[in-house]
């Protein structure tokens, strides 16, 4: 196939391109990039925005998930037959960012619970033990860059509070 959608394992903002894709009968080929290989950050210097999804058609490349539709629905005649039929196309369209950046709020902002520190902790405690071992856990792994990324713990783990303290009183970890 002449496309390719390089994403992270996830749904996320690719699944409407793939839903598209596979209903117009076009096949594409998937470039995985897991969270450890996005970390090395080569990849993501190279992206325009700094973010994934990148898409190529052949040697033309994209990056923004509206822009990719945008393009494949021009190429496989589902933008509309005018101009008006477009406009009402892209109100359509921006009307759905705005639902799915509400979405991604209550994603991956919103919710949070004491749990979520609890769980966080055991996790970051598996991570010291055996690195690397959340690698095949793509859901446990973003989870745990989501949490951890938040402002005020980002700065509370990065400070002595947090690296300064052994895990353990008996001096394993
Ligand atoms: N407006 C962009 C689009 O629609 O493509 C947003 C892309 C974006 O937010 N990408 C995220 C990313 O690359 C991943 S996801 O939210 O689409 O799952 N994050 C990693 C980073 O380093 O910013």
């Amino acid at each position: 196939p002449s496309y390719t959608i390089t994403y992270f394992p996830v749904r996320g903002r690719c699944q409407a391109t793939r839903m598209l894709l596979a209903d117009q009968g076009q096949t594409w080929k998937e470039d995985v990039v897991t969270l450890d290989t996005w970390m090395k950050g080569d990849l993501k210097a190279t992206c325009l925005y700094g973010q994934l999804p990148k898409f190529t058609d052949g040697a033309f490349t994209l990056y923004q998930s509206n822009a990719i539709l945008r393009y494949l629905g021009r190429k496989h005649g589902l933008y509309g037959k005018d101009d008006q039929e477009r406009a009402l196309l892209d109100m359509a369209n921006d009307g759905v960012e705005d639902l799915r950046n509400k979405y991604l709020v209550l994603i991956y902002q919103n919710y949070i619970s004491f749990v979520d520190y609890n769980l966080l902790d055991l996790l970051l405690i598996h991570q010291t033990l055996a690195p690397g071992c959340l690698d095949t856990f793509p859901l446990l792994s973003a989870y745990v860059a989501r949490l951890s990324s938040r402002p005020n713990l980002k700065a509370f783990l990065a400070s002595p509070q947090h690296t300064g303290l052994p895990i353990n009183g008996n001096g394993k970890q």
